[in-house]
């Protein structure tokens, strides 16, 4: 089946699409619109000419460039290019672009008012009525939007867990309202802080008349109830969201709570233990014979097979049994060691708060300073600065900081890692900074060995702080890049820079096992939000349960030094 002028018409109006969307030169959008309708009302076959050996650049607007791609399309049955494009476009727009009555413009609207990078973000929008309230956008089409990424959301097998929380907590908060009810806790991947959660666990504890089973399963967030008996049940949240609740005996709930927290091969391992020294250990306690010698906590199963607590971020059976037997357990950084965070974006690019509205919000969660780390200019989405609007801000910062009493903040910049490994602002623009983040933006899909030297080489640059978020991956969307990530880290510690713990629920990136191999080879990680808003600070806590499971201690992390200890590890990766 030779491919048909309408298909390369389509495919030609969809290069336009994503063009446009991505902000290309307009005269460029318009070049493959016009090609795309040429070709809609030519009346001969593209292919033939291909065939016939015709020089396809003697049609009207038809360039050496448009007819490769149209040679192309005919001999491979597909275009390359247009496959580019969509790789490096959240999938959430090009399924946007099919809903009816939503052209690129309107598209690209959403994605800057709402600062959505995947269907999830989009569809959460929606469904909290926020779309409406965008210049050009109503109820109508708000609904219509919700509708066709349901269709898409229903795909998605797993929730990343920054998703999955408010959820949780609300559940949680309705259940101990309860009568009877005393304790209520979610166990699971979930209490483990995983990136991403299958289902939620719930153990609760409560009287014996308590009507908990029943008030589970009449929620209002449920959408149908899979089981129900009277210790047990499963339903389905209105997000697609499975929840099993069960109730334990007080005196059992130590142990339960451990079988339910998992990992699955952590409990099989314990159970070994136990084995050993005559000990069998289930959800219901753990016992000699017919007697129960421990199971009221957790600490106690642990005592009872020798152990001590093992917090749940460890619970993997990743050499955890050993250390805790060893007494080489890490103490984990928590979120209150934090002392700053070193990744944020302000309203002069793609975020929606002013640097003052920023630097108050990071003060109020807690911290003591602030980098400030815009978008660079190929990054032109979100509209990334040049290095005449970057000197304006770090004037702007300079003199802000003057004002700022308790916070202070640092003057940095995200700037895109391009597709040599060069960075996209001159080095002598750079070295004025406190701090270089490091990102890829792009081209994601290059081979391994390319894309493992584009980074290695941004390493190298001469100003290059922390790489952010190393492997690009968004959990709902996109696959982590194919990179020698071990190569990576080891180039880290060798070169005197940091790797990022991206704490964006999207991404949670760097990956816990490669911040374990970090943590290893002796490189620190920032712990970041990437804040583009004031709200985005409450993310933290999630990039810390991921540090927590690559098992790292407070001084392993960057950011938790005070600002007068991280400024000249700051400037030992910047040449003045
Ligand atoms: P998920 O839901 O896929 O994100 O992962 P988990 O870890 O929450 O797994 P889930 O919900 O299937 O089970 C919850 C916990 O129950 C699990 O972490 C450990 C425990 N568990 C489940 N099945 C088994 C089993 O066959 N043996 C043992 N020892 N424990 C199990
Ligand atoms: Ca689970
Ligand atoms: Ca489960």
């Amino acid at each position: 089946m030779p491919i048909l002028n309408p298909d390369i018409a389509r495919a030609f109006d969809e290069i336009a699409d994503l063009l446009e969307i991505d902000n290309a030169n307009p005269f460029r959008v318009r070049a493959y619109r016009n090609a795309a309708r040429l070709i809609q009302g030519m009346s001969t076959d593209l292919h033939t000419m291909v065939e016939a050996g015709d020089d396809l650049k003697e049609l009207p607007g038809i360039g050496e460039d448009l007819a490769g791609k149209i040679v192309e399309m005919v001999t491979t049955g597909h275009c390359s290019f247009l496959e580019k494009l969509e790789k490096q476009t959240p999938p959430a727009l090009t399924e946007l672009l099919k809903v009816p009555g939503l052209g690129p413009k309107r598209v690209k609207a959403l994605w800057h008012e709402l600062n959505v990078e995947t269907v999830e973000h989009l569809a959460r929008a929606a469904r909290e009525g926020r779309i409406r309230g965008i210049p050009g956008f109503g109820e109508k089409s708000e609904a219509r939007i919700l509708e066709t990424l349901q269709a898409h959301l229903a795909a998605i097998p797993r929730f990343p867990i920054a998703i999955a929380a408010p959820y949780v907590a609300a559940l949680v908060r309705y259940l101990q309202g309860v009568p009877g009810v005393h304790r209520v806790v979610v166990a699971g991947s979930f209490r483990r802080g995983k990136d991403t959660v299958g289902d939620l666990d719930v153990l609760a504890t409560a009287t014996a008349d308590s009507l908990v089973m029943t008030r589970f399963t009449t929620y209002g967030d449920v959408s149908a109830v899979l089981s129900q008996g009277p210790t047990r049940a499963t339903v389905i949240l209105r997000n697609k969201l499975q929840v099993d609740l069960r109730t334990v005996d007080t005196s059992a709930y130590g142990a339960a709570l451990h079988y339910f927290t998992g990992s699955k091969t952590h409990n099989i391992a314990i159970r070994r233990l136990g084995q050993g020294i005559g000990l069998k250990v289930n959800e219901y306690g753990l016992f000699r014979g017919k007697e129960r010698v421990a199971g009221e906590t957790e600490e106690s199963v642990y005592a009872a097979v020798g152990l001590p607590y093992i917090e749940p971020e460890l619970r993997e059976n990743r050499g955890e049994i050993e250390a805790a037997r060893a007494g080489r357990l890490p103490k984990l950084v928590e979120r209150v060691d934090l002392r700053g965070d070193l990744h944020s974006h302000s309203s002069a690019t793609d975020g929606h708060h002013s640097l003052r509205e920023m630097a108050a919000a990071a003060q109020a969660a807690g911290l003591e300073y602030l980098a400030i780390t815009e978008h660079s200019r190929h990054l032109t989405i979100a509209h990334g600065l040049d290095p005449v609007r970057l000197r304006r801000q770090m004037e702007e910062i300079d003199a802000l900081n003057g004002e700022l009493q308790g916070i202070t903040l640092l003057k940095g910049v995200e700037v895109d890692i391009l597709e040599d490994g060069s960075l996209d602002l001159p080095d002598t623009l750079l070295s004025d900074l406190d701090l270089v983040v490091g990102a890829v933006h792009s081209q994601f899909d290059l081979p391994s060995d390319r894309q493992t030297a584009r980074i290695l080489r941004a390493m190298d640059s001469p100003c290059f702080t922390i790489l952010a978020h190393p492997s690009g991956r968004l959990l709902s969307s996109r696959k982590p890049m194919n990179v020698d990530m071990s190569r990576i880290i080891r180039h880290a510690r060798e070169r005197g820079c940091f790797l990022e713990i991206n704490a964006q629920p999207e991404r949670l990136d760097l990956v816990d096992t490669h911040i374990r191999t970090a943590k290893e080879e002796g490189v620190l990680l920032a712990v970041n939000s990437d804040a583009h808003s004031t709200q985005g600070f409450a993310h933290l806590p999630f990039g810390i349960q991921q540090a927590r499971r690559g098992w790292l201690e407070k001084q392993e992390v960057l950011n938790t030094r005070s600002l007068a200890e991280l400024k000249p590890l700051l400037a030992a990766t910047m040449v003045k």
